[in-house]
């Protein structure tokens, strides 16, 4: 089964489906060890990985290779975020094949102007492509695809720009009559309300993907009550996760002038040996060296 019809299969079972932010193989074979259902392969996680920012600085072959590393690891469908699609529709069609022979579930494009700025910071130049420039963008997406499950997700960041619920709805209502799978809106805003408006306003069909990075009160229990959400992304915490054992870490071996005080807080590397796979490595050196 391809991994479009897996998360199509994941949705129509469990209604919502989580999807957990990874920078590295790693970070999605952990994501996939604590249960969530797939892999968000975040463009604002690979840039911070690269310690550069989310401005389309990262290139389309980076954040493709890391992704296809994701899919070849963890086991669970990639949400492959791929920005603007690196471009115009031209673009699209040459990424949106790329990504779906690197193996993703679904591709997640934003209507933002190429390059683009990343959305949650405060007064960011968030320059939008008009919608019908979008819809052929979305239409190049599903006619790139030749897995007609491939999930083919529509971004607004009509909300993020500053532009209000009706832009917002405009949009997403164009995006789904253009053939969009799912409607991803997101949000800065510090709490769920103009999402849960958004929410409530909501009468097209396809559901709805939300990233709730800035109002963390959503949980997946509200967000099953607020039914047509169908994808919920944790945008960013594997790499905030990252950043901040890494730096307690690294300052305490400071304060304590060795790595004595560390070992308790941090993975023994028996831990790491499993994850890398040592103990097949050791089994197909009995079957195998000789
Ligand atoms: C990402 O994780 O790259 C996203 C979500 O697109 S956000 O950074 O909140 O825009
Ligand atoms: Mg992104």
């Amino acid at each position: 089964m391809g991994a479009g019809t897996r998360l199509r299969k994941a949705m129509a079972e469990k209604g919502v489906v989580e999807a957990m932010a990874a920078h590295s193989p790693l970070s999605a074979m952990l994501a996939a060890e604590a249960g969530f259902d797939a892999i968000w392969a975040s463009g604002f996680e690979l840039s911070a990985m690269y310690g550069v920012p989310d401005v389309s600085v990262v290139s389309m072959t980076q954040h493709l290779d890391m992704t296809r590393a994701m899919v070849d690891r963890a086991g669970l469908p990639v949400v492959a975020d791929i920005d603007t699609g690196f471009g115009n529709a031209i673009n699209v069609l040459y990424a949106v094949e790329q990504y779906e022979r690197a193996g993703v579930g679904a591709i997640v494009m934003e209507d933002k102007s190429f390059p683009k700025v990343t959305s949650l910071i405060a007064g960011g130049r968030q320059d939008m492509v008009r919608i019908e420039e979008f819809q052929g963008k979305i239409e190049a997406a599903r006619s790139a695809r030749r897995d007609p499950d491939l999930v083919v997700v529509a971004r607004t960041e009509a909300l993020i720009a500053g532009l209000g619920q009706d832009e917002a709805l405009k949009r997403a209502r164009a995006y789904e009559a253009a053939g969009a799978d799912l409607i991803l809106v997101h949000s800065k805003q510090k709490t769920p309300d103009e999402i849960e408006a958004f929410i409530k306003a909501w009468d097209g069909k396809v559901p709805i993907a939300l990233v709730p990075t800035a109002y963390p009160q959503m949980t997946v229990a509200r967000v099953r009550e607020l039914k047509k959400v169908g994808l919920l992304i944790w945008g960013n915490h594997a790499i905030r996760a990252a950043v901040g054992a890494m730096r307690r870490t690294f300052a305490q071996i400071r304060a304590d002038g060795g790595i004595h005080g560390v070992e308790a807080s941090i993975a023994t590397v028996d831990e790491v040996f499993d994850l890398q796979g040592m103990g097949t490595v050791k089994d197909n050196e009995k079957r195998f060296l000789r």
